[in-house]
């Protein structure tokens, strides 16, 4: 045991410089937990630069692609980290498996409800540890956490990891989302400490 003094990192070889790790479940956003009145009229919209644009509903998603579930850690740019946290879903990889992209396509922009958007390169959506989660600890996701479908990407601070998704987009260019307009990093690896944009 560790008294007094807090120690920066728990274990340094899983928790980035300057986290703390938390066995709670923070919920962090700006604007509305939205609600659907009918989640049969969800749907997924994949365009951009793809050879063959998708609008898939949730029970394709379910249906259509291999199921996954995935251990992986957390890093809140707030300065929270959590270990072990457990999803279901669908690997990015899998998704996007018969998706022919157009040359340009480096980028991915993902479009969450209310126009939230976040920005990161092909290369780390498709890393084979991202996933479009929709359970958690074998539960659908609550609303707060991103009910019927987030993203998951462990690997970049947690603001990339949109929830309420309908939407990705391939693009050429790096066009910065809703938080890296205000000053967040375009990449924001956590052991890098990639918080900000300026500094
Ligand atoms: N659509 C949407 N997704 C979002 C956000 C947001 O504001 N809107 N905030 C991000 C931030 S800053 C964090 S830390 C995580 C928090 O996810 P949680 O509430 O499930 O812990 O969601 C990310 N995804
Ligand atoms: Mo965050």
């Amino acid at each position: 045991m560790y008294f007094g003094k807090k120690r920066k990192t728990s274990s340094s070889d899983r928790v980035p410089p300057n986290q703390n790790v938390t066995t709670t479940f923070p919920v962090l956003h700006t604007g509305n937990v939205p609600y659907y009145e009918d989640i049969e009229k969800w749907n997924l919209q994949i365009y951009g630069l793809v050879e063959n644009p998708k609008l898939y509903t949730l029970h394709d998603l379910k249906t259509h692609f291999p199921q996954s579930n995935l251990t992986n850690d957390i890093h809140c740019v707030t300065g929270w980290s959590k270990l072990d946290v457990n999803w279901q879903g669908i690997k990015t990889r899998d998704l996007f498996k018969d998706i022919k992209f157009k040359p340009k396509a480096n980028f991915v922009i993902i479009h969450a409800e209310e126009g939230w958007t976040t920005n990161l390169p092909l290369a780390d959506f498709m890393k084979e540890t991202s996933l479009l989660a929709y359970a958690y600890n074998d539960e659908p996701l609550t609303p707060e956490h991103g009910f019927p479908l987030r993203a998951v990407i462990p690997h970049l601070y947690f603001w990339k990891s949109a929830k309420w998704v309908r939407g990705i987009q391939f693009t050429e260019k790096n066009h910065p989302g809703f938080w890296e307009r205000n000053g967040y990093h375009m990449q924001g690896d956590p052991w890098e400490e990639e918080r900000f944009s300026f500094d």
